[in-house]
């Protein structure tokens, strides 16, 4: 049946006589019909990856894409005179993630089924998600997100299981949302909820009642985690998340014939990043019940879990107090402390306790307690088993390996940037959809001017739909002959937005001064600040207050304009990357753990300016000086300074004009007048007493840099080149390869 025949019989009518809303739930549904006839991804061992968030985007067009049935449904709907853009605009993101962690395992499972693998994912149903972005008097604010009220893509199971906490009990549902694989099978998200959750109980803004958990226990993502409440919450989510997890673990092995001491050749367990690391005691727990010994429920749990490190921000390191634990998960506690007394017996070295100063350190549960760990960027696994948690390197050297993260080539090229999908597939053939390395054979044209001309036109054309697509949906006007500088992520100190505000600042002056650029530039900022994170707030409006200074002066904008886009998401991202030319990967290194924006970026022909951190590494080694504009201090040096104590942000200021010229218009009269003096006036001493994230050292290298790589561009064909260069190179970070080798090295399915 074609979609216009499905909706012919849902609607009655035929496609050009519905309404572009029922367009949607019709293809939705014919959809979902589909991929039901799909061959569902089979075996005995499964994966089951848990994750606190999957940020899964639109999926009308993705899923399209992956059964193959794209062109098909476009053209039904040209014939009516629809575009499926016009379709997809009905569709409301689901917003079940905060960024890259969780775009990561959203591009993960794309890859599994796609590669034909039996693994699921399980997560949570957060009614609201993370919470929209509003601008307002040049401030973020907050709004809540019900992005489950619309018609959405999560189906009802009649799968549900009884959950303990202290004190209190609920019933859980399983809903499913199939992840389609491309030309492949299919597998599912699982996704738990309560009825119980009430939306009334919300009041103003994102606020809501934190103590009445049957009502808030999936209601939103994260929720503002600066208060007591707010983290015990987070606790309360956790264990719901990973006892539905482990319930549906345990039944799945069952139902396939286990006895359960085999568990490990059923099951496999990648814990993303310490938010499912309760999983562990939970089954050990579970199993107990079911009639095992204490010993070896934890020698089967031992063999199953394994957990990947996404970050070695201390602060990001979850350890939770004891009484939280005691309040929340009480039966929980009991197993922790054993499994804490096993290894203070054994090691006698507080630094690898799991249990220190009255809160359980999850991370090092997961350590000691699974078969692997790993990172997610050469670098960023170096750096952890030489310093953060090298005693436990020393320990278990065979655990820890490296997993640089991935990307989907489905989404980030095929989907969002069919033109130069199209143009590649002329070059090089339709290889490269499913084998991403054939990338690699574009090299052969870098010296063809006729088709480097060809990559820069279709960059051209797309960087048009991007102004087009701001006018109509944010009443945004940028000029497509400008240079697009692009920012793009969760707003964070160490990520360094203020660095490149300082630059816009800089570039400000230079104008004012009479040195005008070769070409207007337009720097483009997307990021949502976590709501308590009042610094990253206070950095928003810093740049918001710059863009609304630049476009009232009549002597600057014509050559430069700042953007800071309104609620950046999945949707957006797609549609700024394929137009970008350069791309800000900014981070002081050694912080950021890998970054999978700048390999999006990549593959899309845009060129990075970033320090040697995270993958930027990786991506330098592949393409060359030539291709990529590095700056910096290097992880080492950082470090070294970090571990000395050594750093004295006034210093940099008081012996720099230039630098010190540019802090100070922070605070300026110019500021204030659109500017919040508290606001500026904190960022302002931040910046000159603490500096945390170290943005004073790199300044003058990073704007010469930036100067070096403006200038640049204006050789159209060498950075044409270049653009070749990056998106032939982009292969090995495809999703695909990460998958493949999540599976060779720790999953064995
Ligand atoms: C969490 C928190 C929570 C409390 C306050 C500060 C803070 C700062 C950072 C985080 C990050 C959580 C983990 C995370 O999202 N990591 C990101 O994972 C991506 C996928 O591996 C990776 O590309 C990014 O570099 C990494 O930041």
């Amino acid at each position: 049946m074609t979609a216009n025949e499905y909706i012919k019989v849902r609607f009655g009518r035929h496609m050009d006589q519905c309404t572009n809303e029922e367009i949607y739930i019709g293809l939705l549904e014919y959809v979902k019909d589909q991929a039901k006839n799909k061959e569902i991804a089979g075996g005995k061992k499964k994966l089951y990856y848990i994750s606190a968030e999957f940020l899964i985007g639109k999926l009308l067009s993705n899923n399209l894409i992956n059964l193959g049935l794209y062109d098909e449904v476009k053209s039904e709907l040209e014939a009516c005179g629809k575009s499926l853009a016009e379709i997809e605009e009905i569709e409301v993101e689901p917003s079940l993630g905060n960024g890259g962690l969780g775009r990561l395992a959203a591009c993960f499972l794309d890859s599994i089924a796609t590669l034909g693998l039996n693994g699921d994912g399980v997560g949570l149903a957060y009614h609201m998600g993370l919470f929209k972005q509003v601008f307002k008097d040049n401030l973020q604010t907050e709004e809540p997100n019900p992005w489950m009220r619309h018609h959405s893509w999560m189906t009802p199971t009649e799968r549900t299981y009884r959950v303990d906490f202290g004190g209190f009990n609920v019933t859980s549902r399983m809903y499913d949302i199939d992840v389609t694989g491309y030309d492949s099978v299919t597998t599912k998200l699982h996704l738990f909820d309560v009825d119980t959750v009430d939306e009334s109980i919300i009041t103003d803004g994102i606020n809501f009642d934190k103590s009445e958990f049957k009502k808030n226990l999936t209601l939103f993502l994260y929720p503002d985690d600066s208060d007591d409440n707010g983290r015990l919450l987070r606790v309360y989510q956790q264990y719901f998340m990973v006892s539905n997890a482990a319930q549906l673990i345990l039944d799945e092995a069952v139902e396939k014939g286990s006895n359960l001491h085999d568990l490990a050749d059923y099951a496999v367990i990648q814990i993303n990043d310490t938010h499912p690391s309760m999983v562990i005691p939970e089954l050990v727990r579970l199993l107990q019940i079911r009639g095992i010994k204490m010993d070896e429920a934890i020698d089967i749990v031992s063999k199953c879990c394994a957990y990947t490190n996404h970050t070695i921000l201390a602060e990001a390191l979850e350890k939770w107090p004891i009484d939280f634990m005691m309040k929340a998960v009480p039966q929980l506690m009991p197993i922790i402390r054993e499994l804490h007394n096993r290894i203070h017996i054994k090691y006698n070295n507080p630094e690898v306790d799991i249990i220190k100063d009255g809160l359980v350190h999850m991370a090092h549960m997961d350590i000691h307690y699974g078969i692997s760990i790993n990172g997610v960027a050469a670098l960023h696994t170096e750096i952890l088993k030489d310093t953060e948690l090298n005693a436990f390197y020393k320990l278990y050297p065979e655990k820890f390996n490296n997993k640089t993260n991935g990307i989907t080539f489905r989404r980030w090229l095929l989907y969002s940037n069919p033109e130069l999908s199209k143009l590649i597939e002329e070059l090089i053939g339709p290889g490269f959809k499913k084998d991403a390395t054939e990338l690699k054979k574009l090299e052969q044209f870098m010296n063809d001017d006729a088709v480097v001309q060809r990559f820069l036109d279709v960059k051209n054309t797309r960087k048009t739909v991007l102004k087009n697509y701001l006018a109509k949906t944010q009443g945004i006007n940028i000029d497509d002959n400008s240079v697009y500088d692009i920012q793009i992520k969760r707003l964070h100190e160490y990520k360094r937005q203020q660095m490149n505000a300082l630059y816009v600042i800089n570039k400000y002056f230079e104008i004012k001064e009479g040195k005008k650029p070769a070409r207007p530039i337009t720097v483009i900022f997307g990021a949502k600040a976590a709501p308590a994170y009042v610094i990253a707030k206070d950095i928003i409006h810093l740049i918001l207050c710059l863009s609304e200074i630049i476009d009232n002066d009549p002597e600057v904008s014509p050559y430069l304009k700042v953007v800071m886009v309104e609620n950046y998401n999945v949707t957006l991202a797609e549609k700024l990357i394929p137009a970008c030319d350069i791309h800000e990967q900014i981070s002081l290194a050694s912080k950021e753990a890998s970054g999978t924006s700048n390999m999006k970026f990549m593959l899309n022909g845009a060129i990075a300016i970033g320090t040697m951190d995270g993958a930027n590494v990786e991506m330098h080694e592949f393409v060359g000086d030539d291709n990529i504009f590095i700056f910096g201090e290097d992880s080492d040096t950082v470090i070294k300074r970090y571990a000395d104590g050594s750093y004295c942000s006034r210093d940099y200021y008081e012996k720099d004009a230039n630098l010190k010229k540019c802090v100070d218009f922070i605070v300026s009269d110019k500021l204030m007048e659109v500017g919040k003096k508290e606001n500026l006036e904190r960022l302002y001493n931040e910046l000159l007493n603490k500096d945390w994230f170290m943005t004073f050292p790199d300044f003058k290298d990073y704007c010469e840099t930036k100067e070096r790589a403006y200038a640049a561009f204006e050789n159209r064909t060498e950075w044409g080149r270049k653009m070749i260069k990056n998106i032939a190179n982009a292969g090995f970070f495809s999703s695909d390869r990460t998958i493949e080798q999540y599976n060779e090295d720790i999953w064995h399915l």
